[in-house]
């Protein structure tokens, strides 16, 4: 699928506004300071990568709050913020029902999708650098623009499958998938505004699961959607279960695969930099042998790494 030679496009998002937590921002940053981009020279690919401004001030409209229970206090005012010692200018955005920052998730996705689109586009791969989770809604929008019958590998402690409905924490970083599929809830301004449903339920398959709420169950199981969690790694060995995997979205190998791949499906003692930690991970090696395997197939056309801080 990828142009030969190989191309990697780095698309760096230093962006937090999907979960509570800062520091999954400063993350792309420090994995290119670390030597990113020798490494994969070293590995033979050609490597492109611009560096990114931050997203915190990025313009976003500001549309009034569709539920009349949310607070409207901040509307048409300009907050400031220290953060990490800078002065930031943010543009209001108050709850959209449950959901939090949804103005500014939006429009960092619409980004980030036109950016991954682009670099597909001219027959690279994306590697997007996280930031929070949430910001798989555009690299997934981004990769089906150009690869439109792509599968999608998800591997993660969590599910990411809350819709705006059923988030219990109203951080869009659990919702992502959600608004891929386009489920009950999710065709809500700003996101309808810019994003189409664009995968189907067998399109995609979890590795890693381990935390998932009460809410995601039911819709996983509603949607019949194939998870290979914590348990079936122990049961059949983390190669067993990356061909299972593949077998289920990509049974002869001849469809593009996007990897998004969360660190925190790691264990906490191998990957401590993330937000929301859950013990009983994924070890060192099952976490490699999962992109290598991967890699080998030929079929990979995209890849997030999210979630380190
Ligand atoms: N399910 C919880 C929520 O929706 O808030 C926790 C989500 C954590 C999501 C991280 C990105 O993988
Ligand atoms: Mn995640
Ligand atoms: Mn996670
Ligand atoms: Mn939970």
């Amino acid at each position: 699928f990828l142009k030969e030679p190989a191309t990697v496009g780095i698309v760096g998002c230093p962006f937090s506004g999907g979960q509570k937590r800062a520091g999954v921002d400063l993350a792309p940053n420090k994995l290119i300071e670390a030597g990113l981009v020798d490494q994969l020279s070293s590995l033979g690919w050609n490597v492109h990568y611009e560096s990114q401004q931050s997203y915190i001030d990025i313009p976003y409209n500001p549309i009034p709050t569709s539920s009349p229970s949310a607070p409207s206090k901040t509307e048409g005012t300009v907050e400031t913020q220290q953060d990490r010692g800078e002065v930031v200018q943010r543009l209001p955005d108050p709850d959209i029902g449950l959901m939090k920052k949804p103005r500014l998730v939006s429009a960092v996705n619409e980004k980030v999708a036109k950016q991954v689109g682009e670099i597909a586009e001219k027959g690279w791969l994306p590697l997007t650098l996280g930031g929070d989770h949430s910001l798989a809604m555009g690299t997934v929008a981004g990769t089906k623009s150009k690869y439109p019958d792509a599968c999608l590998i998800w591997v993660d402690a969590h599910a990411d499958i809350n819709t705006p409905l059923t988030t219990e924490s109203g951080n869009l970083h659990g919702c992502p998938v959600s608004f891929l599929l386009g489920l009950e809830g999710c065709d809500v301004a700003p996101f309808n505004e810019w994003l189409s449903p664009c995968l189907k339920p067998e399109e995609i398959v979890y590795i890693g699961l381990r935390d998932i709420d009460d809410g995601e169950k039911k819709i996983l199981r509603e949607n019949g959607i194939k998870a290979y969690t914590m348990h079936h790694v122990d049961k059949y060995g983390i190669g067993k279960v990356v061909e299972m995997a593949l077998d289920y979205v990509n049974p002869n190998r001849e469809k593009p695969v996007h990897l998004s791949f969360d660190v925190d499906a790691l264990d906490p003692t191998v990957a401590p930099s993330t937000g929301t930690p859950v013990r009983g991970g994924l070890t060192f090696r099952e976490g490699h042998y999962i992109t290598e395997a991967l890699a080998e197939t030929g079929c990979l056309v995209s890849v997030d790494i999210m979630r380190i801080s």
